[in-house]
């Protein structure tokens, strides 16, 4: 948003604040470099009991934890829940042409975010670049609604509650059609498209209208948030709700087919770029984080007094941040993070921060200065950050794995950021994955409703006719002690958690189908081990955010799912693994990584993942392993085929309607 301060005076507006603040002694604002006072930035390696990161697996395990939870207690308020998630409403999909004859397909998507009165309808629109491959994303929340991004008549007009800004068609707090591509100056979609990258974009004010009143109108209610004057210290407020809602948006994007769900990048500038970068901390599905100009509460060091307050910024917008954050009003040095904290939860992802030299309310230099600090994490990770220490000249993009760069000119969003957003993201987002023999993406299984009917090809392993005898065998290669109850396969439970059972038929490649319910008991644990080596995990995560490479949805301690797609234990759930095997050489060495495309009740949780050796320790060619089990690994290693294992861990889960379509791999490039 364009800020206050182009337009008065914010040392006026600071000397006449200062008056109005019991609490704090609010200090005309200092401009001047030498009158930056001396400080001490907190340890962002420090993590609980006195562990300090050592190496990423510490950092990961222990000290970021730590450091976000710093983060969510003292400036932005716990992280919010995805519970309910995201529901679509309509998706609109259209073929077209913008300015210099480019191809692009335009979707316009209403999402619901919440349930009940106070759920909100959130407009999100997409342009993407017309190829067949999966592209990259750039994801940011705008000011002034998705008609304003833009100049085309198509656009859904904003209905949310809007700043007022009548020379560019915002009336009485609506968007008016005079507002119709007023802000496309921030959001260059054909440059960007011709480069191969996507644009989404939805108002932030659908989410959250940024007033001090809004939280009542916003979506915080429907996730059972309270709406009282005296909010716990700790309470989200706009930023983590907007942080929030990028989220939810990511939720859906991940899920189309045209968006490599690996590589959307969130972008956002000024008070949005403080919710991005939030988003980023939160969310690790985002694969690049971008901040612009987001200043005091976003990249800028707090503790420099240079421009913009913890004392300014908690006075003019008290509904951003939570109530603790205020406290710090003129005590920045005893708030026990920064912003480099906040840049680091980025680590070891690609981070880009971007500065305009006359944007002093935004401090520009505390911006670089915060990334300075910042960077010793991404050198855990052996990356390449900075790269220099020394602010560089305007217009000078700097940096590896963390980039950086002072525009000339004022506070914006100008194409210039963006072209160096995309030259960042071209060095540092992962390389697009290339489609499969079998085309991959268009893997979309029918997964409601429950029990789904077997196609006529599939090979029943579990199925409903109570005649045939379920197609697995025991570890020790004998009938199964798994009782059948109801018509499903009940897991039967043994004190070592081995008591798994292993299909009697091999394959290499195949699309797997199984639907099995959680039982509250021992956390609703079991899994699909396939081949006994790559575990789709079962597990009771229902609501848990983020999911995690240990939650269901995920291939356990290879990766995360990209949603968190779990229904409550005791509820049905549905799993479609597309599963291709890796392949071997003579000495079993992997010659080829094998793949998983998954999805889970619906949502894709898994796109074209890939694996080599295993990873878990309790695969059972090692945790429980017998005579049988060492000739059924013997034979994968030598053909490439193995069976489906479901787990034994210590919880009754059951199973039904469990079949598997051997796939035949088409003319192979290799
Ligand atoms: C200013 C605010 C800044 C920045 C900016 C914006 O008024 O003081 O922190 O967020 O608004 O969002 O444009």
């Amino acid at each position: 948003m364009t800020d206050t301060k182009q337009y008065f005076s914010p040392k006026v507006f600071l000397i006449v604040l200062s008056f109005l603040l019991p609490h704090h002694t609010a200090a005309a604002t200092n401009y001047d470099e030498s009158y930056v006072k001396k400080y001490t930035l907190p340890d962002v390696f420090a993590g609980p009991n006195g562990k300090r990161a050592t190496d990423a697996n510490v950092w990961q395990d222990h000290v970021r934890p730590y450091q976000l939870q710093l983060l969510e207690e003292h400036i932005y308020g716990i992280r919010l829940k995805n519970v309910p998630a995201v529901s679509v409403d309509t998706v609109e999909r259209s073929h077209v042409t913008l300015d210099g004859n480019l191809n692009a397909i335009r979707l316009q998507a209403k999402l619901q975010m919440g349930t009940g009165r106070h759920a909100k309808l959130v407009d999100v629109l997409v342009y993407l670049p017309s190829t067949d491959t999966p592209t990259p994303v750039f994801l940011k929340l705008n000011f002034m609604g998705n008609q304003a991004e833009y100049k085309d008549p198509a656009i859904h007009i904003c209905q949310s509650w809007l700043h007022d800004d009548k020379k560019n068609g915002i009336v009485n707090n609506r968007a008016t059609e005079a507002s119709r591509g007023k802000r496309s100056r921030c959001w260059p979609i054909q440059p960007m498209l011709a480069r191969n990258y996507g644009m989404a974009t939805a108002c932030y004010s659908d989410i959250h209208p940024d007033r001090p009143d809004g939280r009542i109108d916003s979506v915080l209610p429907s996730l059972g948030r309270p709406t009282d004057d005296e909010l716990p210290l700790n309470e989200p407020n706009a930023i983590a709700t907007w942080a929030w809602g990028l989220s939810r948006i990511l939720d859906w994007l991940v899920q189309l087919p045209e968006v490599d769900p690996t590589r959307v990048v969130v972008v956002g500038h000024s008070r949005n770029g403080k919710a991005a970068l939030w988003a980023g901390a939160c969310d690790e599905r985002f694969a690049m984080v971008v901040s612009n100009e987001s200043g005091c509460g976003g990249a800028a060091l707090g503790r420099r007094n240079y421009g913009e307050t913890i004392a300014d910024i908690t006075s003019r917008f008290p509904h951003w941040f939570c109530p603790s954050f205020k406290a710090y009003a003129g005590r920045e040095n005893l708030l026990p993070c920064d912003a480099h904290g906040l840049l680091a939860m980025v680590a070891p992802r690609p981070l880009y921060i971007a500065s305009a030299i006359q944007d002093h309310w935004a401090d520009p230099r505390g911006e670089f200065l915060a990334a300075v600090a910042a960077e010793p994490v991404w050198k855990l990770f052996g990356h390449a950050g900075l790269e220099t220490s020394t602010w560089p000249s305007v217009d000078t993009p700097v940096g590896r794995r963390v980039g950086y760069h002072v525009r000339s000119g004022k506070h914006d969003l100008l194409e210039y950021d963006w072209l160096c957003f995309a030259d960042f993201a071209d060095k540092n987002l992962p390389a697009s994955q290339p489609m499969t023999n079998c085309s991959d993406t268009v893997f979309q299984p029918i997964q409601a409703p429950l029990p789904v009917k077997p196609p006529s090809d599939a090979i029943i392993l579990f199925g409903d006719n109570r005649d045939d005898a379920p197609q697995f065998k025991s570890m020790e290669g004998t009938e199964i002690d798994w009782p059948i109850e109801d018509g499903s396969l009940v897991v039967k439970t043994s004190k070592t958690h081995s008591n798994h059972i292993v299909s009697s038929i091999t394959f290499e490649d195949a699309d797997i189908h199984v639907e099995f319910m959680v039982s509250p008991k021992s956390h609703g644990n079991s899994g699909l081990y396939i081949h006994g080596h790559y575990e789709m995990q079962i597990l009771d995560s229902f609501g848990v955010e983020p999911p995690t490479e240990h939650d269901e949805g995920s291939l356990y301690r290879f990766g995360k799912p990209l949603v968190n797609a779990s229904r409550p234990a005791g509820e049905w759930q549905v799993y479609d693994v597309r599963f291709r095997a890796p392949r071997r050489d003579k000495t079993g060495q992997v010659t080829r990584q094998g793949s998983i495309t998954a999805w889970l009740n619906g949502k894709l949780v898994q796109n074209g993942i890939t694996f080599s050796k295993p990873r878990s320790p309790y695969i059972p060619y090692r945790h429980g392993v017998t005579d049988f089990l060492r000739t059924v690994e013997k034979e994968l290693l030598e053909t490439g085929a193995g069976p489906l294992f479901l787990q034994d861990h210590g919880s009754p889960t059951r199973f039904r309607n469990i079949w598997i379509r051997p796939l035949v791999e088409h003319d192979s490039t290799e």
